[in-house]
């Protein structure tokens, strides 16, 4: 009927919007291709798509802080006790799944089978220091000594990291269309693996994880200042309002980027699609490798995250999806989960009126640590890649490789090409050569994007399992109730 359809477009317009801008920056993009842009001019085409990524980034870390903050601040410490441990029980088993998911697909479809005839020493020897090592440096930069500096550091990595991919692809780029059989031994080609390699073990030291950890220094943080403020009754309350506004007008700036986010994405699609290396140079392997991630994040994404939420809320997960879509477009667009953060919140708040009190809370711990699209991503990545030295990995290795990849997606950042980085890892654990990297950087680009949209997801379902799961403590706590002074 007449109004039903209004109904739907009203609250589909932007996404209407969205799936047009993506229709046409592919158009575009692919209309561009023949010029053969030089990739400065790339750079000024996919200006108005930078632009996006950086108002969007800009809200990130002021959201971040003052969505926790009021969100723990308004429950008693029970009840958000009860739903962080809901949500963290969640993310670790989702991540779980993924890469349960990931390396069944991968030890299934065998992408790397048999490329290189040199077989790698068959030990490759595990290094389970390095995995430790992985934990106990997500434990150390919970709490960084300068939260501000770890902040500006966040922003700095952020900016610098995707300067620094962006450069390193660029120098893949400039190499003829880089052939995976046979890695031609030309002087440029070398300098370039070298440039990477330097590049990704400088950004991510081996047992580091990437800038991301510092947006997890911000978290632990915001929590614990959230929760003590949360108890200081009527002296908190000044706090309490000041973080609720904050909290009110950064939403009111997101509403208004989101006008612009359509361009924007067009943009930054366009400028992928002009700069993208002809898929045909790729082949083989890799066309078979990107098939084992796709299908991989698919079976997560679209199957078992929905079936997770089913069985836990009874109700239909596809129409709580389809109230995400302008986030998961979003994420598909820029890459980056955090950048896509203002607008989970919008879609979650807005469309799937999920409570106020659960998104603060369980959206930027979820951004931060929760991504299963990355940790399924890093399995199937570094199976491939032994695959590729033909070295078959015993129960042990695919064990560390497992425990790994869930710490390097814990440790990515949400930004671009975070899970590329943070991928030293999980082959230094099991002995694989790191400038092995180098043979999916072709195809990473368009990988990333699907698994950040799995991330955003991922986080996304999260909250509404974990609201329907906390609904007795959010009724009886009705939200003005901590604020009220209760005279002793
Ligand atoms: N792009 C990252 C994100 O924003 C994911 C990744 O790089 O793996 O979630």
């Amino acid at each position: 009927s007449r109004d039903a359809l209004k109904m739907f477009l009203k609250r589909n317009l932007f996404v209407l919007f969205t799936v047009a801008a993506v229709a046409l920056g592919v158009m575009l993009g692919f209309a561009l291709r023949p010029h053969n842009l030089s990739l400065r001019e790339i750079k000024y085409f996919a200006f108005p798509g930078e632009l996006l990524m950086r108002m969007l980034q800009m809200l990130v870390l002021p959201l971040i802080v003052s969505s926790l903050v009021t969100g723990i601040s308004s429950l008693d410490s029970k009840a958000s006790g009860k739903m962080g441990v809901r949500a963290v029980v969640y993310y670790m088993v989702t991540t779980l799944i993924a890469v349960f998911t990931g390396i069944v697909i991968v030890i299934i479809i065998r992408p790397g089978k048999g490329s290189r005839d040199s077989p790698m020493d068959k030990t490759g020897n595990i290094e389970p220091v390095q995995a430790a090592d992985a934990f106990l440096d997500l434990i150390r930069n919970m709490f960084p000594p300068n939260l501000v500096e770890a902040c500006f550091k966040q922003y700095k990595t952020m900016y610098k990291k995707t300067v620094h991919i962006r450069n390193v692809t660029e120098a893949l780029n400039l190499t003829e269309s880089f052939n995976i059989t046979e890695s031609s031994p030309s002087l440029n080609l070398t300098r370039v693996l070298h440039t990477i390699q330097e590049t990704v073990e400088e950004r991510v030291p081996v047992s580091g994880s990437s800038g991301g950890v510092n947006a997890l220094g911000l978290v632990v943080f915001s929590m614990c200042f959230g929760l003590v403020i949360g108890n200081m009754k009527q002296q908190g309350q000044a706090l309490r309002d000041f973080f609720d506004c904050l909290n009110e007008a950064i939403m009111r700036l997101v509403a208004i980027i989101i006008w612009y986010a359509p361009v924007g994405i067009m943009f930054l699609i366009a400028g992928k699609i002009v700069e993208m290396k002809d898929l045909a140079a790729v082949g083989g392997q890799l066309g078979m490798y990107t098939v084992s991630v796709i299908v991989g994040l698919l079976i997560h994404g679209l199957f078992v995250l929905p079936l997770l939420y089913f069985v836990v809320t009874r109700r239909n997960p596809y129409s709580f999806i389809g109230g995400l879509l302008q986030a998961l477009i979003t994420a598909l667009g820029t890459s980056s989960s955090s950048a896509t953060l203002p607008i989970t919140f919008r879609c979650l708040e807005e469309n799937n009126h999920v409570d106020k009190r659960v998104t603060r809370f369980v959206l930027p711990v979820g951004a931060t640590i929760n991504m299963d699209g990355t940790a399924l991503y890093e399995a199937v990545a570094a199976i491939f890649i032994a695959q590729v030295n033909n070295m078959d990995l015993n129960f042990g290795q695919i064990l560390t490789i497992s425990i790994t990849a869930t710490a390097a997606s814990i440790g990515a950042a949400g930004i671009p090409q975070a899970g590329l980085v943070t991928m030293v890892i999980v082959l230094t654990s099991v002995g694989l050569p790191t400038e092995d990297i180098t043979l999916i950087i072709a195809v990473d680009w368009f990988l990333d994007r699907l698994r950040t949209t799995t991330n955003v997801l991922g986080d996304s379902l999260g909250a509404g399992i974990v609201e329907h799961l906390s609904r007795d403590e959010l009724q009886n706590q009705d939200p003005d109730v901590r604020n009220s002074v209760i005279e002793v």
